[in-house]
């Protein structure tokens, strides 16, 4: 297998050969000399133990779990008292010191916030070198509230649950009299995930889809209603680290009002969110309000989040089910007012779940749309691949091949997400957050988010205003996917 070994300075080295069209270096330069927290950018780039300023640790270690009573060696992501992930107060900006104690190197992305692109956490667009082996590395921006998360950008770490919340309250978020619960689901598999790659591929290399898929020993294939799901078998899912034969009970307090905070954290699963006879009200998506939308099932594509208020009546228990797309399998976790007897529930519904789909994201409006005004440049992407063999890729293209996508500063960007595949792909942009503005031809001023469901043959068209100059990454957030070549940039020129 071939896995890059990286030393920042080769690889900065190795970026300027490469990247004849960018000078990454002259970029975070020209960041460090005018940033306005340029304290938090020169942390960025220098041993955070000289800044010694972060106001939280944030921890990336080894740890072991209990799976269906089998014990599991996974990563995991802490706070400086050992909470998973991060909880920020409104107002307060992200000021975290990250600590790698892996024997490896990793790089952790702040998923839904938007800070400079050398802040991205991410290393592959050349700003940064991955976090070393025992590396600090300091972040400081202005946090965006919501509901985010954050997780390895490095290789198949994701599905170790190298993934943790990342929760910004918001000044609003105090006018909802309700009791804060964060729900993070997994998909949990014993087996190391490179063997499940190798499975998908056939290939021992892992380079962004420089190889072709040959075997495709790995994924069951299941398909429904003429679409493909699910790539790969398995063991277990996880709600906040547990499954259903050991569930997390939430106590409710006061009037009995949670406000449900959703991370799909899975590397390669769509869960719809169930809460049976009980309704739910839709908040926000991606972190962003939206207005309320009553359901009792929510659809939930890899990296989204939504923010439910539940009522849990006095001496109720009310189980909040995510069910596997494809599937019968589920996880959940339990809300339970006090004094409520709890009952068991399997870990297998009766019948298979259906696809996620679009159905509430066609309904969902946002509260704080983009200023209407007329795109300035539309950018068609393909989004191309089959499972066998296991090709995935945008405009037919590997990441090591991608078209980028050339926008300039200012401009109100479209891209139309043509899926020309029989799965759907749940697509990304780091660095901004888009509006959802068209599915299937019928425009809407839809939810602003950071990632967002193409369904299988389908098309949706995201509209973002260019002002977050960079070179940032848009992929698919099926791991498999991405890590088969299904990546690529927008380019700020
Ligand atoms: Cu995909």
């Amino acid at each position: 297998m071939t896995f890059p070994s990286w030393e920042a300075a080769a690889y900065q080295q190795q970026k300027l050969q490469t990247d004849g069209d960018h000078n990454p270096m002259a970029l975070t330069r020209r960041s460090f000399l005018t940033s306005s927290v340029a304290l938090g950018v020169a942390g960025c780039l220098l041993p955070s133990r000289t800044l010694a300023a972060d106001k939280h640790q944030l921890t990336i270690g080894n740890r072991s779990i209990d799976v269906l009573g089998r014990s599991a060696k996974v990563f995991g992501l802490t706070d400086e008292e050992g909470r998973p992930g991060l909880l920020l107060r409104a107002g307060e900006p992200f000021s975290v010191a990250l600590e790698n104690t892996l024997n490896g190197p990793t790089s952790i992305h702040w998923h839904g916030q938007t800070p400079a692109p050398e802040l991205d956490g991410i290393s592959e667009t050349g700003y940064v070198a991955p976090l070393a082996a025992g590396e600090t590395r300091s972040f400081y921006f202005e946090a965006r509230p919501g509901t985010h998360w954050m997780h390895s950008h490095h290789e198949l770490q994701e599905q170790a649950l190298l993934t943790a919340p990342l929760i910004v309250q918001s000044p609003e978020d105090a006018a909802i009299d309700s009791q804060d619960v964060t729900l993070l689901l997994n998909d949990f598999s014993f087996r190391d995930p490179l063997e499940i790659f190798q499975g998908l591929t056939g290939s021992e290399t892992m380079d962004h889809g420089a190889m072709s898929g040959m075997a495709n020993m790995e994924h069951s294939m299941e398909s429904m209603g003429g679409a493909d799901l699910n790539d790969v078998t398995y063991d277990a899912f996880l709600a906040n680290d547990r499954t259903l034969d050991d569930p997390q009970v939430v106590r409710t307090e006061r009037n009995g009002r949670v406000r449900l905070r959703i991370i799909n954290g899975a590397a390669s699963t769509a869960f719809w969110i169930d809460v049976g006879a009980a309704s739910a009200t839709l908040i926000a998506a991606d972190g962003n309000r939206v207005e309320p939308v009553q359901a009792s099932r929510f659809p939930l594509a890899q990296a989204q989040r939504i923010d439910l208020l539940l009522d849990v009546p006095a001496g109720a228990a009310i189980p909040v089910f995510a069910r596997r797309e494809g599937d019968t399998a589920r996880t959940g976790i339990i809300l339970a007012a006090p004094g409520a007897t709890i009952e068991r529930y399997a870990g297998m519904a009766d019948s298979a779940e259906v696809p996620v789909d679009l159905s509430i994201e066609g309904r969902l409006i946002a509260t704080a749309p983009l200023a209407s005004r007329p795109a300035d440049i539309r950018h068609t992407v393909m989004l191309t691949g089959a499972m066998a063999p296991y090709s995935w890729t945008l405009d037919e293209r590997v990441w090591a091949k991608r078209r980028k996508l050339e926008v300039a500063e200012g401009q109100r960007v479209e891209i139309e997400f043509m899926n020309h595949s029989m799965m759907a792909h749940p697509m990304h942009l780091h660095g901004h957050h888009f509006q959802v503005t068209e599915i299937e031809g019928r425009k809407f001023s839809g939810a602003m988010r950071d990632t967002v469901l193409v369904p299988a043959m389908g098309t949706v068209v995201v509209a973002f205003d260019a002002d977050n100059p960079g070179r940032w990454l848009y992929h698919c957030h099926n791991l498999y996917h991405m890590m088969a070549g299904m990546m690529s940039e927008v380019v700020y020129t």
